[in-house]
């Protein structure tokens, strides 16, 4: 037991004797000092300290019931649904913004203020906020417990919803914090849900800020319940991992985590980088194979070789196409009974819908917008759709048949490929093989397109450059995290292989999809070969591609397709006008906004560019794949 200090002191009125107990447990006065002084700035009435006990978890199920920031989904055992108010359906990347202290600038891309002004501005809007209200507090392992990878989180929030989701998306910390003693070091978020209306919505969207005080390990969120600006571990947590790794030698990447099935069994372990609603989580499901995590991962140089860890144990993922026919497996999860957090669906009759569900909705029903029916408009005539496009579900992972065993390894598992795929509906093609680490880290991940989705608030489809698929939560000048991945990989004995994937490519001329979401089981099993050079590859421009006869073999396989030689050509021809253009775009965005862009950057695109250049002499701008020769070196 903790000596009582000055901080348990002044929480000694606000916590029930059990609750004291709880807490007085945790012998770390910093941890005592960060609840004392957000307490005294948002004023709950009450502070429930949850020790992760069932007893403890099962009080914040029933609590985000009886605050009604959840309803049960009557048909289906432990299903219940969360809405968020309709202008906070995303990650707000306008309210979200780095604290700078004077002289310091970020690089030009990210959002970032002056830190005492932003400070003043966002401790304002949380004084007295939790008034009449309990703060919970939850304590976070993220990654696998007492591990090298384990960084410790607490959160203070006044939100059930929040605190419940976080027992499906983490892992508990309680014991941790009881076990690291007086000198552990651990992140800090403060969310306080604001004043809410009557369907327990935060009402002051204007005044909503999420804040990161890097300097302070701290996150501070306000008037926002979507749990991407609201669960402080998920991406503002991450914010402050990248610093850390940053400083630490190792990396912290918005990445999934699968094992491969390849020949006699063997498992392949991969990490895949995608932007936000852009195949990640489906990737991460496909059936029959085997997931770690979807969102984020930690990697580490161990003994010389990558090993990968979830940061999370759960998955909030995003609702709309979830059908039978593309992603089975969780299409079963989330249509039996256990325990899940939906969000922004269409409620029913005691069952819940979402878009692209594969079936008729019904023309009627509670959203997110209240009382829903077909044809309600927004205030702007537009119409409103069932359920959100950004709906979401809250599921622990343990709640899927073919979680690895692995999970919480605490030495993670060693990665054989990474992956890099953005939504590029023009330049690259469906799946290529980088002739390098380097050519990996430039070509396919700091040169990552996409365009602007639904799990951002603002206009979809602006095309952007989304380094690494990070730019959102990049927390350091951008040159120096393309620095620390070609970094890292110098350091490795074994480097993975590092592939380039685009689920989005289109039609020249048209806006057809040159593929089904299915065919990216294909590529993930053609890369699961080539990380054991057991297929050869054509060398093309931009990167090694596969052959004709290996992908036939392989529609086959997996998908019992019939894969003809035109769909190959359209899919893999190399397109140098649209190459060129997009090499210009990267190289520019790095010219005009990151001032400490590595050289290679442009060297490597550089050598990209005259390959193209070379090709399209030889062989015109539009190159069928058929030119094309076997890679003679893997370098
Ligand atoms: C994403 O948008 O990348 C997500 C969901 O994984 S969240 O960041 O939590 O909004
Ligand atoms: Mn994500």
């Amino acid at each position: 037991m903790a000596i009582m200090n000055p901080y348990l002191e002044t929480l000694l009125p606000k916590l029930s004797e059990a609750d004291f107990k709880k807490l007085s447990a945790i012998d770390n006065p910093n941890v005592h000092e960060f609840i004392a002084k957000e307490s005294d700035l948002c004023q709950p009435k009450d502070i429930f300290i949850c020790s992760d006990s069932a007893e403890d978890i099962a009080h914040v199920r029933k609590q985000a019931m009886v605050s009604c920031e959840e309803q049960a989904i009557l048909t289906l055992r432990g299903h219940t649904v969360h809405f968020d108010g309709e202008n906070d359906q995303g990650r707000d990347r306008q309210a979200t913004k780095y604290l700078v202290p004077k002289g310091i600038t970020l690089s030009k891309a990210l959002n970032q203020m002056d830190r005492q002004e932003g400070l003043a501005e966002v401790r304002g809007l949380l004084r007295d906020s939790m008034q009449g209200k309990t703060m919970i507090v939850r304590f976070i392992s993220l990654g696998p417990p007492d591990s090298i990878f384990t960084i410790l989180g607490v959160q203070c929030t006044d939100s059930w919803y929040v605190a419940h989701s976080e027992d499906l998306l983490y892992r508990p910390g309680y014991e941790q914090f009881l076990k690291a003693g007086i000198k552990s070091d651990f992140l800090r978020v403060l969310h306080a849900a604001g004043k809410l209306n009557g369907d327990m919505v935060s009402l002051e969207y204007d005044k909503k800020r999420i804040y990161i005080d890097h300097m302070d390990n701290t996150i501070y969120s306000v008037n926002t319940q979507y749990a991407g600006n609201s669960v402080g571990f998920k991406k503002l947590a991450f914010r402050l991992a990248i610093r850390k790794a940053s400083s630490e030698g190792w990396l912290a990447e918005h990445m999934l985590l699968m094992g491969v099935f390849g020949p006699e069994k063997r498992k392949t372990y991969f990490a895949g980088a995608f932007p936000s609603a852009c195949g990640k989580t489906s990737t991460a499901l496909l059936p029959g194979e085997t997931i770690l995590g979807d969102d984020i991962a930690y990697i580490r140089n161990i003994d010389s070789v990558a090993r990968a860890v979830n940061v999370e144990s759960g998955i909030f993922g995003i609702i709309q196409d979830v059908n039978p026919k593309d992603d089975a497996l969780i299409y079963k999860v989330l249509t039996n009974p256990g325990e899940i957090v939906f969000s922004n669906v269409l409620v029913k009759d005691g069952k819940s819908y979402w878009l692209g569900m594969g079936q008729e909705l019904p023309k009627d029903g509670f959203n997110y917008t209240g009382t829903w029916f077909e044809g309600k408009k927004d205030s702007d005539g537009n119409d409103i759709p069932a359920a959100h496009k950004n709906a979401r579900y809250a599921v622990a992972l343990k709640a899927l048949e073919n979680v690895d065993p692995e999970l919480d390894n605490p030495m993670g598992v060693e990665l054989g490929g990474i992956m890099y795929g953005g939504r590029d509906a023009k330049a690259y093609v469906p799946v290529q093989q980088s002739f390098s680490w380097e050519h990996g880290i430039i070509a396919y991940g700091a040169a990552l397109e996409t365009e602007t989705t639904f799990a951002t608030i603002g206009k979809e489809g602006i095309p952007e450059i989304n380094m690494m698929s990070i730019q959102d939560f990049i927390s350091i000048p951008l040159g120096k995290n393309i620095h620390n991945n070609l970094y890292f990989g110098r350091k490795l004995k074994k480097q993975p292989i590092i592939f380039g994937v685009n689920y989005f490519l289109k039609e020249v001329g048209n806006g057809k999809y040159v593929n089904t979401p299915q065919d990216k089981h294909v590529w993930i099993k053609w890369m699961e070969l080539r990380v054991h050079n057991e297929v050869d590859a054509l060398a093309t421009p931009t990167g090694y591609i596969p052959k004709y006869e290996d992908l036939r073999k392989l529609f086959k396989q997996v998908l019992s397709k019939t894969y003809t030689k035109e769909d190959y050509i359209k899919q893999f021809t190399i397109r140098v006008p649209e190459n060129l253009s997009k090499i210009e775009r990267v190289q520019r965005f790095y010219q005009e906004n990151v001032t400490d862009t590595p050289l290679e950057l442009f060297g490597i695109l550089y050598l990209q560019r005259q390959r193209l250049l070379e090709a399209k002499e030889k062989y015109g701008d539009y190159i069928s794949p058929e030119n094309f020769e076997k890679e003679t070196s893997q370098s």
